[in-house]
């Protein structure tokens, strides 16, 4: 059973996430290349090589879009400017025709009674940034800041709030380490770089919104419980040493202007040169942090070179993404943000699952995803009880979207799409929030 609106505090938020290139159809409207459609266009990177090309066709049912989310009951709405749409060459001249599709996008929801929830960067970078390294060159924090400066100007004034950059983790662990996310790099030094250099962008961009009187500012990093695999110090070890760079790297980059001791032995050589003279502009004062949060992750030993660690799989049942399901850890996590925050209002910025939904006489009953959402918004309320200033809580998402490598096989939307007609049905999942969040 979901808890119900006025279960929360007064002026508690509810909202939906989605990001653009996730939904939007890049091959419309002028948007330029990304380093998501050429690393799509790479065998072996993406299920069946699927891009962004329409994805859900938002760009142009949009207003439909809206429309689920004030049915829904919803406060806010959290979503993304692609960087190549606004900028296609990610530097210089502006897409008139992508600016004015924003410029839309936040009338119609300020018409819906929608607050803008703007976040700038959710990962589709120009392919020509990346041509010149993109995250690993440091030129990207003023590139970065050109492009915030741009979106302020024209959006600036209707905005809700706005953070710069989702998951910085992603941006730099993921994408550069793992090589899961474009632009697939496996190397260390890659890494650090975009790790450090995605943060430097993150409070140049900060420090341009403030300037252009944008208000409401924050940052949104994801974050995954780190379980040992099982009682041995070696165990308890991999488990911190994956937290340090999962979970309180950039927290600690934002907050206290230093990075996870245990990560510097192998880290630090790989870091640009003078990366702590960046902290007084990584550390600018924010107004709120946002919290993704999705699982956790059991982790042990394996030997060979750093870091030495891997996963194990849980016991725990899973979403269809093979996570497993574990709200106690967003419980935590809420606890430690505000260890490194303080008294800055949180937000749970991404909360959702993805499930096997099959759409049958007109509906999806998806009540795995009700219990999901149930048992986090309970870690949500118990963390409230204790104290911790949360004020927010963000469903990812609204609609089932183009889940990156993964195409459009998981499907985490409260709204179900139907990727060859595009047509849209809500959910049990949407009905059962809507009910909840009437005011
Ligand atoms: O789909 C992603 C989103 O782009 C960022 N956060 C996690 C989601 C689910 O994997």
């Amino acid at each position: 059973m979901l808890p119900k609106r006025s279960d929360f505090p007064p002026g508690f938020l509810f909202g939906a996430a989605t990001s653009a290139y996730q939904i939007e159809g890049h091959a419309f409207g002028g948007a330029g290349s990304t380093h998501w459609d050429t690393f799509a266009a790479t065998p072996g990177n993406v299920v069946r090589a699927e891009n962004g090309a329409r994805a859900c066709d938002h760009y142009h049912r949009w207003g439909e879009d809206l429309d689920l989310l004030q049915g829904g009951n919803f406060d806010v709405y959290r979503f993304s400017t692609s960087w190549a749409r606004v900028m296609p060459e990610g530097r210089g001249a502006v897409n008139p025709e992508g600016l004015d599709f924003y410029d839309r996008l936040v009338d119609g929801m300020l018409e819906r009674g929608l607050k803008p929830a703007l976040t700038l960067y959710h990962w589709e970078l120009p392919s020509p940034l990346a041509d010149l390294g993109g995250w690993r060159n440091r030129d990207i924090a003023g590139w970065f800041g050109d492009f915030a400066q741009v979106v302020a100007a024209r959006l600036g004034d209707r905005l809700w709030s706005a953070a710069p950059i989702n998951e910085p983790w992603c941006v730099g662990w993921l994408s550069h380490f793992l090589g899961h996310h474009a632009p697939g790099m496996r190397d260390i030094r890659a890494t650090a770089r975009a790790m450090h250099h995605v943060l430097l962008a993150h409070g140049t961009a900060i420090g341009v919104l403030r300037s252009a009187g944008v208000k409401n500012l924050g940052a949104v990093c994801n974050f995954e419980y780190a379980q040992p695999a099982d009682a041995s110090p070696e165990a308890a070890a991999a488990a911190r040493l994956y937290d340090a760079y999962y979970n309180r790297f950039f927290i600690s980059g934002l907050f206290r202007g230093e990075y996870p001791a245990e990560l510097m032995p192998a880290f630090a050589p790989h870091l640009p040169e003078g990366w702590q003279d960046d902290f007084a502009t990584i550390r600018a004062p924010l107004d709120w942090f946002g919290l993704n949060y999705y699982t956790r992750k059991l982790i042990g030993p394996t030997g060979g070179p750093w870091p030495a660690h891997g996963e194990v799989e849980g016991p725990l049942p899973k979403t269809d993404m093979g996570w497993e399901i574990y709200p106690e850890g967003l419980h935590h996590f809420l606890h430690m943000a505000r260890d490194y925050s303080g008294e800055l209002p949180l937000f749970v910025t991404e909360n959702g699952m993805a499930a096997p939904d099959r759409l049958a006489a007109g509906t999806v009953h998806d009540a795995d995803r009700i219990a999901y959402l149930a048992a986090h918004l309970a870690a949500c309320r118990r963390a409230i009880a204790e104290g911790v200033p949360l004020h927010g809580y963000f469903c990812w998402s609204l609609l089932d979207n183009y889940e990156w490598s993964l195409g459009y096989d998981k499907r985490f939307g409260l709204v179900h799409v139907d990727f060859e007609t595009l047509r849209r049905t809500p959910k049990a999942s949407y009905h059962a929030l809507a009910a909840a969040l009437q005011r």
